[in-house]
């Protein structure tokens, strides 16, 4: 009996010393790969090629929804998955109340849900995505990012791509949070 004991902490002190190791690990940089213009316009159309199911050549709002929905059940069961750490199918008290400790350790989260509804709405008001339309934008991106128009983008390429896309993002973020103020005063600032 005692010797199960033993066991069973020393499993228990292993997973966590594996636990710590695996956080501790630092998260590799992403590297930027160069990328040719086929693989870059596949990338951004494939996602749409797959949600539309009715193969009409675009995705309507349905579609956009299933997506969505799927999504989010991939999400919730992957949250499982992280609760159920001793994976036995089964949240236990001590697993949920680790996880609660953990987020308390992090701190508040940032509510990020007023960004994100503006854009869906505007999404909807659009009507169903043109495929043919997507790709013509994607094949016209990577033309203007793809400044040495070798056909291929280049590491540094994408990251001017990538920084310019991050301009424009925080400056549409701006504005929208300008107008949200606008439009209700009394609304907590958003930075
Ligand atoms: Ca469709
Ligand atoms: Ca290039």
């Amino acid at each position: 009996m005692r010797t199960n004991i033993i066991g069973g902490l020393t499993v228990v002190v292993l997973a966590a010393v594996a636990g710590v190791a695996t956080a501790q690990q630092p998260a590799p940089a992403r590297a930027v790969e160069p990328v040719a213009r086929e693989a870059f316009v596949a990338h951004r159309v494939d996602r749409l090629t797959s949600a539309d199911a009715n193969g009409d050549g675009s995705v309507s709002a349905d579609e956009l929804r299933a997506v969505r929905q799927a999504r989010r059940a991939e999400k919730t069961g992957s949250a499982f998955d992280r609760l159920d750490t001793d994976r036995d199918g089964m949240i236990s008290r001590a697993e949920f109340d680790a996880r609660a400790t953990a987020r308390a350790e992090r701190g508040p989260r940032a509510h990020r849900g007023d960004h994100a509804r503006p854009a869906r709405a505007e999404r909807a008001a659009r009507g169903p995505v043109d495929i043919a339309e997507a790709r013509a934008k994607a094949t016209e991106q990577f033309d203007r990012l793809d400044t040495d128009r070798d056909g291929v983008l280049s590491a540094a390429e994408r990251q001017a791509g990538r920084e310019a896309m991050r301009e424009h993002r925080r400056d549409r973020m701006e504005r929208r949070a300008a107008r949200a103020s606008e439009q209700s005063p009394q609304a907590p600032a958003s930075e």
